[in-house]
């Protein structure tokens, strides 16, 4: 019977492969990829990947929020599943990696447990949770957010994206909803395989990270509102320019972040202004403030520091100022005996790894409240991400998923 021993691989060519066959399902404008939730692409990748879990012996579920489970049998069917996976959604201007690693990392484990011939007890599932991202639909890891039981489904269906379509209807609409309740299943563990996003493990030459921790999340959805009115006739003080005072509200973000340095970051990504015309002054403003840090007092300070200042800048301006809380969750402590599964395995097959927080959100985060989790990571060039230049190195997401597959089988337990 095989032991878990150093030279218990996946096949890394096999791998970048089926990395590369998805990336060509929408593609993005500059090599990366737009392949957003619900959209026809995501259908489309979907399917693919469906079709290779069955090509590896896999039967597929799908729960009411289309999140996918394809099952590998184990030798025990008792035996509570070892979860793996993470996303292939990605964003409007998105890489080729992240997310799509850790679901076709997990189909590779499974395709080299084929090749080895080796069974395990436990079963073992391959997941790929839809809406991870949340730029079409807000928040980000909606639908491990509803499996986990954080936010209901029926809030989650009622979700719009910018063109008031609802989450629901365009799951119904690819065909991508399925009957199987939410959150019924149970998992002896999850592990996700995921990029850094983040510049550490490549400038500390790092081939693997063992996430300890993920920082927590705020998002800020603020919404000010002054007058559209004419940027040659209407004097300067008459104007209620809505995006002026955004601009002073973002100012302030970016001094609340930097004033918990090092580790707290805050900005926006997501801005709009109306009617957004050359010659008009912006009636309104609306933007969403993404804050994050480790610590749970820090996020509470920087969400309150932001509400007091907005306020008085709307305040000095004359300008009304709305808050709505759109996503968040608690800084995530990653399990212990998951987290040392990764390392033992990290340490067997010899690669360089050192600890790590998770500087973005997974739904890993969300289903550690579910079951026994943890991530395990590879570097990225120059740690960019939600770029489309986003790139890793087939040696990394290699090493990723040699040490997924290890981690999984000391915890799936190899029966022969
Ligand atoms: O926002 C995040 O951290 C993740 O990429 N959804
Ligand atoms: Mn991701
Ligand atoms: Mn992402």
């Amino acid at each position: 019977m095989p032991t878990l021993n150093s030279n218990l691989r996946i096949n890394g060519e096999r791998l970048w492969d089926s990395l590369m066959e998805m990336a060509k399902i929408g593609p993005g404008i500059a090599g990366g990829n737009n392949r957003q939730t619900l959209t026809d692409e995501d259908a489309e990748g979907r399917a693919l990947f469906q079709s290779w879990c069955e090509a590896a012996g896999c039967t597929m579920g799908l729960d009411q929020m289309g999140n996918m489970f394809a099952t590998w049998g184990g030798t025990d069917p008792d035996a509570l599943p070892v979860y793996v996976g993470s996303h292939l959604d990605t964003q409007p201007t998105g890489g080729k990696y992240d997310g799509v690693l850790g679901v076709l990392g997990g189909l590779e484990l499974l395709r080299s447990l084929n090749d080895l011939g080796i069974k395990t007890k436990h079963p073992i599932v391959v997941t790929n949770w839809t809406n991870e991202e949340g730029t079409r639909y807000a928040p980000a890891m909606l639908s491990s957010g509803v499996f986990a039981g954080v936010h209901t489904q029926d809030w989650a269906y009622e979700r719009e994206d910018a063109k008031g379509l609802k989450f629901g209807e365009e799951l119904e609409r690819i065909g991508w909803r399925g009957d199987e309740p939410v959150g019924a299943r149970k998992m002896r563990a999850f592990f996700e395989l995921h990029i850094e996003q983040g510049p550490i493990l490549e400038a500390e030459g790092k081939d693997i990270g063992i996430v300890t921790h993920g920082q927590g999340l705020s998002w800020t959805q603020v919404t000010i509102t002054g007058k559209d009115s004419h940027t040659g006739s209407t004097p300067m003080p008459m104007r209620k320019n809505a995006g002026l005072a955004m601009a002073r509200v973002l100012e302030k973000v970016d001094e609340i972040a930097w004033s918990h340095a090092p580790h707290a970051v805050g900005a926006a990504g997501h801005i709009d202004v109306s009617p957004n015309s050359r010659n008009v002054i912006p009636g309104q403003a609306v933007f969403t403030v993404d804050f994050r840090s480790p610590e749970l007092s820090v996020i509470e300070d920087m969400e309150a520091r932001l509400r007091f200042e907005a306020q008085k800048i709307a305040d000095d301006m004359r300008l009304e100022i709305a808050f709505e809380k759109v996503g968040g969750f608690d800084p995530v402590t990653f399990d212990e005996g998951c987290v040392t599964a990764l390392r033992n395995a990290a340490e067997r097959l010899g690669y360089s790894h050192m600890d790590i927080i998770s500087g973005a959100g997974h739904d890993a985060c969300w289903i550690n409240r579910m079951a026994p989790t943890a991530m395990v990571m590879c570097p990225c060039v120059d740690g960019l991400s939600h770029n489309e230049a986003e790139e890793i190195s087939k040696e990394w997401a290699t090493a990723g998923a040699d040490v997924l597959m290890q981690a999984v089988l000391e915890v799936a337990e190899i029966v022969e």
